[in-house]
């Protein structure tokens, strides 16, 4: 039995739950939510040391961290592999997690914490300055990723890699804080996300993730 913890608005969680849905790998979600008490439990630490989300247990073997969960499943279920083998796309695929986790959640982040998670979640007012500082910073990065989309329909080789899960997650959560992407500006990031959320895979999670946000009233 595989289970990951975590709640899928989390872009890092997703991360993992696209990745899944891509392999075809069963799971079942427990939904621990990224603050004290739920992510503090000494069972939660045990299987996530930082007491962040995701984390997964698969049989006895427990492990924490998108990056190295996605790089596990990949190993351990090489069939539809999301790592791929050739040793520059390979590091371009990591580049592109890289520029997600560090680079899009910076511009991302603070946007749906503010819009979503403050008001629904942690009871207390949105900070609109540091939303408008967060929307002023963000142009700058889907200029970058617009000017990579110029290969074909995935960022990285013919076929969708753990940089597409990466982004598309990214994206995603701009889309769940309310935001759109605008195609006159960025009509291949636009065309981009609009693939990869009309993939089956993709959808599934999405969907997912939608009634979860119903069951919340946001
Ligand atoms: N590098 C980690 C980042 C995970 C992360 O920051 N998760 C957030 C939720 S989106 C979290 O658990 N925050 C709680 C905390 O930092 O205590 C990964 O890729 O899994």
């Amino acid at each position: 039995m595989t289970t990951l913890y975590g709640i899928p608005l989390s872009p890092f969680v997703r991360k993992v739950c696209f990745a899944m849905a891509e392999k075809n790998i069963d799971y079942d979600l427990d939904p621990v939510a990224p603050f004290p008490p739920h992510n503090q439990s000494p069972e939660f630490l045990a299987v996530s040391p930082l007491g962040k989300i995701p984390a997964l247990r698969d049989g006895d073997f427990t492990i924490s961290d998108s990056s190295v969960i996605i790089n596990y499943l990949d190993r351990k279920h090489p069939e539809i592999n999301l790592l791929p083998q050739d040793a520059e796309d390979c590091a371009r695929a990591l580049w592109f997690e890289e520029f997600a986790d560090t680079k899009l959640i910076e511009t991302i982040g603070p946007i749906f914490f503010n819009r979503i998670v403050k008001p629904t979640i942690l009871k207390q007012e949105p900070d609109q300055a540091v939303i408008d500082a967060t929307l002023e910073a963000l142009p700058e990065r889907f200029d970058y990723l617009e000017a990579q989309l110029t290969n074909g329909d995935f960022l990285v080789g013919d076929r969708l890699s753990l940089a597409d899960v990466a982004i598309g997650s990214m994206l995603r959560t701009h889309q769940v804080a309310g935001e759109t992407i605008d195609a006159t500006r960025w009509p291949q990031l636009a065309a981009y996300y609009e693939r990869l959320t009309n993939r089956p895979a993709f959808k599934t999670v999405i969907a997912a993730e939608e009634r979860l946000i119903a069951s919340m009233g946001g």
